[in-house]
């Protein structure tokens, strides 16, 4: 019996406390390693600030080193528009993959206008900050500083494939504050998709409008698919600032 309950309270304390059980009796006479390792068990998590700040950095990578058989050639100047990027508290704040593209939507794949999709959203009660930055030539990088909230701190991010139809490359409502906890780095590929409202084939802008206007979705787009397939574009870096 004594046997049995000794034993009992050994394996309940071991618990929270199995590497120093190999010591023997030390385990249950020393509360402050007991206290030590319960801690360690809860992992409990730091007070997390209200807002905090993020350097939002899109690196495109679409050149003739990264995309040799598919990229147009340079004397089409194959670059990417200037990229809209927002600040929003839910998915799909900007786009949805399955759903119609918005007016600006279709303005920025089509034609690399942002002052559509800029006053969207602006309109947008979910939506935070919005900013542009310039397009971009070969492999290059703009970056955003922003103040996230806890309530507001999805990153989503458009830029157009310029020559296109309607093709666009970006992410979709990245979460930076995560279980309760603000990440220190979020990183993403960027996605590529098709607007659904222009039907030209390959690379290449005549203004074909699609109608009626298809969902948004993956290249379907030979000459897309083969570029999406030959290399990413590039990719979106979410890091803490403070
Ligand atoms: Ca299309
Ligand atoms: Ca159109």
């Amino acid at each position: 019996m004594l046997t049995g309950l000794a034993l009992a309270v050994l394996v309940s304390t071991a618990v929270s406390a199995a590497p120093t059980a190999i010591d023997g009796g030390a385990v249950a006479s020393s509360p402050a390693v007991r206290g030590e390792a319960f801690q360690v068990g809860d992992d409990p998590v730091e007070p997390q600030p209200l807002t905090a700040r993020y350097r939002i950095t899109l690196s495109i990578e679409w050149s003739p080193q990264t995309h040799p058989a598919t990229i147009p050639p340079v004397g089409r100047s194959p670059h990417v528009s200037p990229p809209v990027v927002a600040t929003h508290r839910a998915a799909d704040d900007m786009f949805r993959l399955g759903a119609l593209a918005s007016p600006g939507v279709e303005a920025m794949a089509e034609t690399g206008s942002t002052s559509a999709l800029v006053g969207e959203m602006q309109a947008n009660a979910n939506v935070a900050t919005v900013d542009v930055g310039s397009s971009i030539y070969g492999a290059g990088s703009r970056s955003f500083d922003v103040e996230l909230r806890q309530d507001v701190s999805r990153v989503s991010l458009v830029t157009m494939l310029a020559p296109s139809p309607d093709w666009f490359v970006g992410v979709n409502s990245l979460p930076v504050f995560v279980d309760g906890v603000w990440e220190s780095v979020v990183s993403a590929d960027l996605e590529a998709y098709d607007a659904g409202t222009d039907s030209a084939p390959g690379f290449v802008h005549s203004n074909t409008d699609t109608d009626p206007a298809q969902p948004i979705s993956g290249p379907v787009d030979t000459e897309f698919a083969r570029a999406d397939d030959e290399g990413r574009f590039g990719f979106v870096t979410i890091t803490r600032l403070s």
